[in-house]
C-alpha cells in the first residue's frame, strides 16, 4: 500500500460511474459503517452507488445515517463499472454479494486483516490499521472526496466497534487523531453513539449470554477459556446472528486468560469458531488459517466441518499445542 494507490483509487472512484460496494458475510460494524461511510462519500460525487450484503442491515445497526442504502445483495446479477469489497479477508466472504456482480472493470480491495491475500486490479491491505474505517477515513482526507456529518458517524461506528472502544492493541495515536477529528468536523455526539452501539441490546442478548456461561470450559491452566452455542439453543432464545457479536470479550477479559474461543453450531454441518489471543506470541490467526479461516494476529475465525463436540475438540487441543510449544 502507498500514497500512489490511494491516488489510483481516488481516480477510479472520480472518472467511473456505477459503483457497488460490498463487505463481508455476518456483517461487524466496521463492515457496516465502512460501506455506508464510502458510500455516501461516492453519492455526494454524484455516483450510482449500490450497497450490498449477504445480510442486509442489522438491526442492531440500523440507527447509523442512511442505513437504508444497504441491503440485502439481489438475486440477478448487475453489472458495474467499480465492484469494492472492504474489510473482506477471502473474496469467498463476500457471499451473495459476490455473485451480485455481473461484472466489473475495476475491482478495488480495501482490508485489515493480514491473511487478506491481494485479491483485486487496485488492493489495499494495512495491517496497521485498526479498523477498515480507519482506511475508508485515509482515503477520503487524502483524496479531497466528500466528508460529512453523516460519513463520519458511520466511520466513528466502524472504528469503535472495531477497537473494542479503543480499547485493543492497535489502538494508535493516530486512531484517536482520527476520532478526534470525525467528533469535530463531523460535530457527532459521542454518547449517544455510543449508547446506540453498546447501551441497546436486546435483552435475548444476556439471555444467550446466560445460556453460553454455563457451556464455559476452561484448559491448559486456565489459559484458554471457550463456550459454545448449539442450534437447539439458538432455536430455543431466537438468537439472531449479530446477538452473539462481542460476547467472546466477557472470556477474555478473565485474568489470566490467553486464547478465548467461541463455538456456534451452524445449519450447514460445520461450526463457526471465533478466537481471540491476549499475546502476540500466539497467533490465532495462524492457528485459523489451519482449520481454512483466518483474520488478525489477536482476533481470527474459521468455519470447520463436524459437530460442535468434534470441533472444540480438535481445535482446542491445537491451542493447547501451540502454547506448549511457546512455554
Ligand atoms: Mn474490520
Amino acid at each position: 500500500m502507498s500514497n500512489s494507490t490511494f491516488e489510483q483509487i481516488g481516480k477510479v472512484l472520480r472518472e467511473h460511474q456505477h459503483f457497488a460496494i460490498l463487505g463481508h458475510v455476518r456483517p461487524d460494524g466496521d463492515a457496516l459503517g465502512s460501506q455506508l461511510a464510502l458510500a455516501l462519500s461516492l453519492e455526494q460525487l454524484g455516483k450510482d452507488v449500490r450497497v450490498w450484503n449477504e445480510d442486509g442491515m442489522l438491526e442492531k445497526y440500523s440507527f447509523l445515517p442512511r442505513a437504508e442504502l444497504l441491503t440485502k445483495s439481489p438475486a440477478r446479477a448487475h453489472h458495474v463499472d467499480v465492484a469494492i469489497a472492504l474489510d473482506t479477508a477471502i473474496q469467498n466472504r463476500l457471499g451473495t454479494a459476490l455473485a451480485a456482480v455481473g461484472s466489473a472493470k475495476i475491482w478495488i480491495n480495501i482490508d485489515h486483516h493480514l491473511s487478506n491475500p491481494g485479491y483485486g486490479d487496485l488492493v489495499i491491505v494495512d495491517v496497521s490499521a485498526p479498523a477498515t474505517g480507519e482506511i475508508i477515513f485515509n482515503l477520503i482526507t487524502s483524496q479531497g472526496l466528500p466528508f460529512n456529518h453523516d460519513i463520519a458517524e458511520n466511520l466513528y461506528a466502524a472504528i469503535s466497534t472495531d477497537t473494542g472502544s479503543f480499547q485493543y492493541p492497535n489502538t494508535s495515536a493516530r486512531t484517536f487523531e482520527i476520532a478526534a477529528e470525525l467528533v469535530r468536523a463531523g460535530g457527532l455526539d459521542v454518547g449517544k453513539i455510543s449508547r446506540q452501539l453498546y447501551e441497546n441490546y436486546p435483552r435475548r442478548r444476556l439471555e444467550l449470554l446466560r445460556e453460553l456461561l454455563r457451556t464455559m470450559r476452561f484448559s491448559a491452566h486456565d489459559r484458554v477459556a471457550s463456550f459454545s452455542l448449539s442450534l437447539k439453543t439458538a432455536a430455543d432464545l431466537s438468537v439472531l446472528p449479530e446477538d452473539n457479536e462481542g460476547l467472546i470479550d466477557h472470556l477474555r477479559a478473565v485474568r489470566g486468560v490467553i486464547v478465548a474461543v467461541f463455538f456456534e453450531e451452524l445449519v450447514d454441518g460445520k461450526v463457526r469458531v471465533s478466537m481471540r489471543s491476549k499475546d502476540e506470541a500466539v497467533d490465532v490467526c495462524a492457528i485459523c488459517q489451519k482449520f481454512g479461516g483466518g483474520g488478525h494476529t489477536l482476533a481470527a475465525g474459521a468455519r470447520v466441518r463436524g459437530s460442535l463436540a468434534e470441533v472444540e475438540e480438535k481445535v482446542l487441543e491445537e491451542i493447547r499445542d501451540v502454547l506448549k510449544r511457546g512455554s
